[in-house]
């Protein structure tokens, strides 16, 4: 079933009232090559349904995990900094968030007084983001320094990968959240997952693998959504999200985001969870934002995915 909040987006609909969901040039049909993402906030007390739904679906999607007055916090902090360095469009209300032109991306990921300000933390490392992963891996959790806070301008997204490839050292009992921060409707850039990447065997086996800094190879394994559908056989999985809903899932799920075709900026954070007694990726890791991260390697030439891919016949 579609609920009515997508019902009404007009980006969902066509002439003939199929509904569609438009990622970049591609179009894809509703309830067919794309599906609303399952809300799991009716398991929320229920670990051992939680476990189970990440296992057999590889993700949670959870609508209202953050208290939607902490998120929105969060939105007009990130919002407040776009400000003060000119990405907002002149004489227009803050908490619009319209973009600036010519339009740029803000990755606050380094820019610590930023991505680790007070109303930032409190969502992402608060005591029930922490108790609820120590819930789902019954262990003591911890999250990296890092901290991925993205503010997509207009025509801003990201392609189809694997987190592993970037963030996948130590421990691969590691999950990422991501959080919307801003109302994300289909045409805004929101996140899409590939339903049952994570199950993809040869994928893992091959592309799931590399380590773009240790292998020096290109991380993005797509930037197509048509061949994951056609030729890899996902389903898509995405939905409207509001600011305060995240999503949950394993270093092995194929996922990527939209463009964002408006002309509001699409906030988002995501952060890492793992076992705290278990071997970090130590890139992460630093004092005032000086953790190594990816690409450290200067004037490194990375092979080229479609090099790797005829190698792994994929
Ligand atoms: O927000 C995005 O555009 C991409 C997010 C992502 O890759 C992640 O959360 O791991
Ligand atoms: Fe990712």
């Amino acid at each position: 079933m579609i609920p009515s909040s997508l019902d009404t987006h007009k980006s969902m609909r066509s002439k003939s009232s199929q509904r569609f969901f438009q990622f970049g040039k591609h179009q894809f049909r509703f309830g067919k090559e794309v599906v609303e993402l399952r809300d799991s906030s009716d398991a929320l007390d229920n670990t051992r349904e939680l476990q189970r739904r990440l296992r057999s679906e590889g993700y949670l999607f959870i609508r209202g995990f953050h208290p939607r007055a902490h998120a929105l916090a969060a939105t007009n902090w990130t919002l407040q900094a776009i400000s003060e360095r000119g990405g907002l469009k002149p004489e227009t209300p803050i908490q619009e968030g319209l973009v600036a032109l010519p339009a740029r991306n803000f990755p606050f990921f380094r820019v610590i007084e930023v991505s680790h300000g007070e109303p930032i933390l409190n969502l992402v490392n608060s005591d029930t983001t922490f108790a609820f992963f120590e819930r789902l891996f019954e262990k003591p959790v911890l999250t990296f320094d890092k901290r991925w806070l993205r503010c997509m301008a207009t025509g801003g997204q990201n392609h189809f990968h694997y987190d592993n490839v970037y963030v996948g050292r130590g421990t691969k009992n590691r999950l990422t959240m991501w959080t919307a921060l801003t109302d994300t409707p289909l045409d805004q850039g929101p996140l899409v997952l590939c339903l049952g990447s994570h199950k993809h065997e040869r994928l893992k086996a091959t592309y799931g693998q590399t380590d773009m800094d240790r292998d020096l190879t290109e991380a993005v394994f797509s930037e197509n959504p048509r061949e994951l559908v056609d030729d890899f056989g996902f389903t898509l999985g995405t939905t409207h999200y509001s600011p305060g809903d995240v999503v949950i899932f394993g270093m092995f799920m194929m996922h990527s985001s939209a463009p964002n075709q408006s002309d509001k900026y699409r906030i988002s954070i995501d952060t890492r969870y793992q076992p705290a007694n278990e071997a970090k990726d130590e890139r992460f890791f630093g004092e005032n934002g000086k953790w190594q991260g990816n690409f450290y390697n200067q004037g490194a030439v990375y092979r080229s995915m479609q090099e790797l891919r005829s190698q792994w016949k994929l």
